[in-house]
């Protein structure tokens, strides 16, 4: 883990890890995936008044213009925009080359930003504009990984991003990348700590998750987050309650004990919540015709 940095002020003192690019990001940030209108109060009040320095979001999120206005109430609550950690990412139905620019140009402007520090390919399929859920014959079409790719690493060349990276790669897709890449990815992202939302996994009511809060005196949300930052990651969980995303970053001068951390990393039944099914997999015409396609049966 890196050693921490720290911003000062009266909220949370936020930590960092360096990424392979040299930049930092910070080890606790705000999803806003489903935060809908609430999306500038919370972006606004995590910046400006908790000690938030991260926000995650996507084009598919529909949040964005949202988010930008919440960035801009905290930057004009006299946050400064060189110590925000934006992440956006790309939407299967841009993965081709020549709509990438477009997409990302379209991100900036509803995040009234003048570049991101963070641009993720959201899932490593080409969707056909408008494509249902789940996909109909013919939607998933062939993704020019390298392709993209290229017009990612020119949005880096030109300073308009910082870092640039994946989500929702298996390692075959990774290494299929790390081949042609000139600009290695510096983030996978890791996501849905608390389980996710409505659909997901309740992890907050989990017994042994209330256990170790109960004894470390803590909530359950702490807990969770928590365990992953010692597990070796930052973390993104998502809130639009005050005392939530209050709780979810008071979460760096204590420890969840090595037993205990243990113990949540062997709670049962453990699974991934968000597979793709949905999104991607069409039983008899495919090409993904099972999640284990969408994984290439690395789970
Ligand atoms: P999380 O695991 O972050 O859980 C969010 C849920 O937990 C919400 O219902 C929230 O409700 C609740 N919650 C938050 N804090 C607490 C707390 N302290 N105590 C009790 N409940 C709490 O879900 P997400 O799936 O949203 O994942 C987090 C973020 O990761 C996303 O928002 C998105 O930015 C990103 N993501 C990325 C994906 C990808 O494909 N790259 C996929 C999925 C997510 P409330 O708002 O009421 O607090
Ligand atoms: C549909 C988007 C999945 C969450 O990132």
């Amino acid at each position: 883990m890196a050693q921490a940095t720290f911003t000062g002020g009266e909220h949370q003192q936020m930590e960092y890890v360096p990424l392979m690019s040299g930049h930092k990001i910070p080890l606790v940030g705000l999803g806003t995936w489903k935060s809908s209108s609430q999306a500038t109060n919370s972006v606004s009040t995590a910046i400006a008044e908790l000690g938030y320095r991260h926000v995650d979001t996507a084009a598919e999120y529909g949040v964005q213009k949202e988010v930008g206005r919440g960035l801009k109430a905290a930057i004009h609550a006299g946050v400064e925009r060189k110590h925000l950690f934006v992440t956006s990412k790309i939407w299967c139905s841009d993965l081709s080359p020549e709509r990438v620019r477009l997409a990302f140009n379209r991100t900036l402007q509803d995040l009234q930003l003048e570049y991101l520090d963070l641009y993720l390919i959201h899932w490593p399929f080409h969707l056909k504009e408008g494509a249902s859920r789940p996909p109909k014959a013919g939607e998933v079409t062939e993704f020019d990984m390298e392709g993209v790719w290229r017009e990612m690493e020119k949005l880096v060349n030109e300073k308009l991003v910082r870092d640039i990276g994946v989500c929702n790669f298996t390692i075959k897709k990774l290494n299929n990348l790390l081949n042609v890449a000139h600009i290695k990815p510096s983030v996978c992202q890791a996501y849905s700590p608390l389980g996710s939302q409505e659909g997901g996994r309740d992890l907050v009511h989990d017994p042994e998750v209330d256990r170790v809060a109960e004894k470390l005196n803590k909530t359950p949300g702490q807990v969770l987050v928590k365990w992953a930052l010692q597990r070796g990651t930052s973390v993104i969980p998502k809130s639009t309650n005050p005392d939530h995303l209050k709780e979810n970053i008071n979460v760096f001068d204590w420890a969840i004990p090595q037993q205990d951390f243990e113990a949540l990393s062997n709670i049962k039944n453990q699974k991934r919540e968000l597979d793709g099914e949905i999104l991607f997999v069409n039983k008899s015409d495919g090409p993904l015709k099972s999640v284990a396609d969408v994984w290439d049966n690395e789970d």
